[in-house]
């Protein structure tokens, strides 16, 4: 290993679909065309924690002995909701002194606030404030070397990682060259809940369970799985807390690392940047107001800034999806056109609002085609992202569904030709 010195808020106004009525635009235009091609299932992505198995057997104790700096952990039991949202929900956590962490943990300058909880409540030894507006980014640069395979592997690895997709070019290098490989064999304890934080992993393959303890006389409870793919041990490493989790290999795998020191000081600021960057759009979209703010920070690292020009066509209609945007700035234009090649407007979509949903939940080709008005900004959304992170929010969607439905039965005072858009 080497080491070496290296240098390296939108307005919201309020959701905006607003429907223009027109006699002469027909329902059938509402019909995708024959030649749909359902929205690409991609193999999924990232994460992928998903809920244990009711019959899964518990950790083994004698790899698990928890230490006393994690005595007094305490956890409630939590609600473990879908299949593609098992995730961590720091807003369910009391902090130290009872308060409700929801009305205080929307500070405009900070990174957002650590997932205080109960068993997270000690502060690490190696606690310190970061503040990414003042990190000059002069650490020291780690090298460990790799074979051109490895790094193949490596690249391969990380690839679907979101917290990286915000890297450059000359940041990627950087923390691939920091990384190391670490090969684990079946039932040893990649990280053990209430230590203190050196590495953040990401898999290249294996199966890995997390056990979460909820106080200090309880058996540690399995609540998920990363199924070779995914990363983990970024939480400790974020909020300068003790270890959330203990994960557990299933079956013998191979992990990437990452230092402490490098998670903290590219990647960690990278994310932060996004982080703050879509704070307030993500807080200012009604739908997502229904996401717990953990999750509103997973989607934050997952969203890609898009810029249109004026005119500039952003969906066709008739075409397969591949995301969904939210405005950030700017308005857009809904058009649909029909049989006799006749192209309408049907709504607008200003700051706040989102489109390009419905072919994602309906799995069909685009409804309608969407043009930027003036310029737009745009946050995207692609489809596996949507599936893992906008579960909780489906309900909702599904309903703005309904009103596109009912709007068009007010329209033309029947049902029959739309019941195809679902
Ligand atoms: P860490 O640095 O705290 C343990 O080390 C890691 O487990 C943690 O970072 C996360 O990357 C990962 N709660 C806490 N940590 C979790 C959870 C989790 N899931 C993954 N990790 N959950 C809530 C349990 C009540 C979600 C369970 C699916
Ligand atoms: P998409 O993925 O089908 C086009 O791509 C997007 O335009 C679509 O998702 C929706 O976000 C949006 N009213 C308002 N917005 C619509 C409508 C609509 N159709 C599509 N989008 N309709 C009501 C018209 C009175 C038409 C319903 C079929």
């Amino acid at each position: 290993m080497f080491k070496r010195k290296s240098k390296t808020k939108a307005g919201v106004k309020s959701v905006g679909i607003t429907f223009k009525q027109d006699d002469e635009f027909m329902p059938e235009f509402a019909k995708p065309s024959p030649a749909d091609s359902p929205a690409p299932s991609k193999p999924s992505p990232e994460p992928v924690v998903t809920p244990a198995a009711p019959d899964d057997p518990p950790a083994p104790t004698d790899n698990n002995n928890f230490d006393d700096k994690a005595s007094h952990l305490k956890l409630p039991e939590l609600p473990l909701k879908r299949d593609s949202d098992v995730s961590l929900n720091p807003d369910y956590y009391p902090t130290e002194n009872g308060d409700d962490r929801r009305s205080s943990h929307d500070s405009d300058d900070e990174m957002p606030e650590p997932p205080l909880n109960r068993f997270t409540r000690r502060k690490s030894v190696f606690a310190e404030a970061y503040d990414p507006e003042e990190d000059d980014d002069d650490g020291e640069r780690i090298i460990h070397a790799k074979s051109d395979e490895q790094r193949q592997r490596l690249s391969e690895s990380v690839k679907n990682i979101f917290l990286f997709r915000s890297l450059d070019h000359d940041q990627m290098g950087e923390v691939l060259d920091a990384m190391f490989e670490r090969k684990v064999t079946a039932g040893e304890n990649v990280i053990k809940q209430g230590d203190d934080g050196d590495n953040f992993y990401v898999i290249e393959s294996g199966v890995f369970n997390i056990y979460v303890k909820t106080d200090s006389d309880s058996e540690p409870r399995l609540v998920g799985k990363y199924d070779n793919a995914g990363s983990f041990g970024e939480l400790a490493l974020m909020y300068n807390l003790p270890r959330a989790a203990t994960i557990q290999a299933v079956t013998p795998g191979a992990l990437w690392a990452m230092d402490r020191q490098t998670f903290r000081r590219i990647l960690l600021k990278s994310a932060c940047k996004k982080r703050k960057m879509y704070e307030s759009l993500l807080e200012n979209v009604p739908m997502l107001k229904t996401l717990e703010k953990y999750e509103r920070m997973n989607l934050a690292d997952a969203l890609v800034p898009k810029v249109y020009s004026p005119g500039e066509q952003i969906i066709m209609q008739g075409d397969s999806a591949d995301g969904m945007y939210f405005l950030e700035d700017g308005t857009v234009r809904i058009t649909m056109t029909n049989s006799e090649n006749q192209e309408k407007e049907i709504s607008r979509v200003s700051v706040g609002g989102y489109f390009g949903e419905l072919a994602l939940v309906t799995k069909k080709a685009r409804a309608a085609s969407v043009y930027a008005c003036g310029k737009a900004k745009l946050a995207f959304l692609d489809v596996e992202a949507f599936e893992r992170l906008l579960g909780p929010c489906m309900d909702l969607m599904k309903r703005n569904i309904e009103d596109y439905e009912n709007e068009l039965l007010r329209i033309f005072g029947s049902k029959a030709n739309i019941s195809d858009i679902r």
